[in-house]
């Protein structure tokens, strides 16, 4: 309890949160009623009953088929507004959200809906809540390259609203190079770039080697897979990469606690890492602090390492020198 309390006290941010992830069943009901759609779901509890998956697949199954109900730039501005209010209300300070928008873009749903919305969000809980954050536009890497492509040429037009781009989705056979020119794309726009290296997929030391080493992404997220590795771990650190750790998804979405504790592992080695919450909504509803509390008992990490975890985070953030300086 005592170090519950410590950890809702620490100014925090975060950095690998899904929107879309973070779309709860009560939103989801309340967003089909206003658009119209019908869900297979007698209430919240039976939805929420159905988020039952073993492995990335399925976990992407249901999480695709969540987001179906987002249709207008109200919908994505009450989607990110709830986010931020809830990290406000966790001592998160600064966030960087992912969001999917070849999904929303494939529905026929607009570019400009779907950044309008977030964007809107955005300038009302700084205004508000006095949250800060950005947007980072993640490629659906099992979808075509062209596709992603299009997401990229649909998004540069509000390049100012971005701060990068990310890699997410099914891993499998869909290796860092695949987007090696939107990556260039997107670097020659000045945004940053920043990939899934998601905890043991096939290949993962190749991707991990690729993302690191050959596409020199800005940061890695997962990536604990790096810890077999001797060579890619000198290469993280001489980069001084940061990876955005999620130990809620590597261990439920496996269905089993991973043997290796990650979190533990990573901080030992000497890597740069932060922790995070990655699709709350669709586990157990778990915000940061609760995500850092199962961590704090897990990886037993001391109040230094919690204060070096959340340091890390406010070094590793992609906003303007003078709110980081304010806020370390
Ligand atoms: C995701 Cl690869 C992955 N992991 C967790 N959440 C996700 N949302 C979309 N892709
Ligand atoms: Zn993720």
């Amino acid at each position: 309890a005592d170090m519950a309390r410590f950890i809702a006290a620490l100014p925090k941010a975060e950095y690998h949160v899904h929107l879309e992830g973070t779309l709860e069943a009560e939103m989801k009901f309340a967003l089909a009623k206003r658009n119209g759609l019908d869900l297979p779901f007698a209430d919240v509890a039976a939805m929420k009953a159905s988020y039952r998956y073993h492995d990335l697949p399925s976990f992407l199954a249901i999480y695709y088929d969540g987001m179906q109900v987002l249709r207008t730039q109200q919908d994505f501005y009450d989607l990110a507004y709830a986010y931020l209010a809830r990290a406000a209300s966790q001592n998160i300070l600064y966030a960087e959200m992912f969001f999917d928008p070849q999904e929303h873009l494939k529905r026929g749903v607009p570019m400009a809906a779907v950044i309008g919305g977030i964007t809107r969000a955005r300038q009302d809980a700084a205004a508000k809540l006095g949250v800060r954050s950005q947007l980072i536009l993640c490629f659906v890497r099992d979808l075509t390259a062209q596709s992603a492509m299009a997401a990229l040429d649909a998004g540069l037009p509000f390049r100012d609203q971005l701060v990068a781009v990310g890699l997410d989705s099914d891993e499998k056979d869909n290796p860092p190079t695949k987007f090696a020119a939107h990556f260039a794309k997107a670097r020659a726009a000045g945004l940053k770039v920043t990939a899934h290296c998601d905890l043991n997929q096939k290949d993962i030391l190749d991707h991990l080697r690729q993302a690191i080493v050959e596409l020199q992404v800005d940061r890695i997220d997962h990536g604990g897979n790096i810890l077999e590795s001797p060579e890619l771990i000198a290469a993280a650190k001489a980069r001084n990469l940061t990876f955005t750790v999620c130990p809620t998804f590597s261990g439920t979405v496996r269905g089993e606690a991973p043997p290796v504790d990650v979190v533990r592992g990573m901080i030992d080695a000497g890597l740069t890492l932060t922790i995070n919450s990655d699709d709350p909504a669709y586990m157990g509803s778990e915000y940061l602090n609760d995500v850092l509390v199962k961590a704090q008992a897990r990886s037993a990490l001391t109040r230094k390492e919690l204060v070096m975890l959340s340091r890390n985070a406010f070094n590793a953030g992609w906003m303007d020198e003078g709110y980081r300086a304010a806020c370390l």
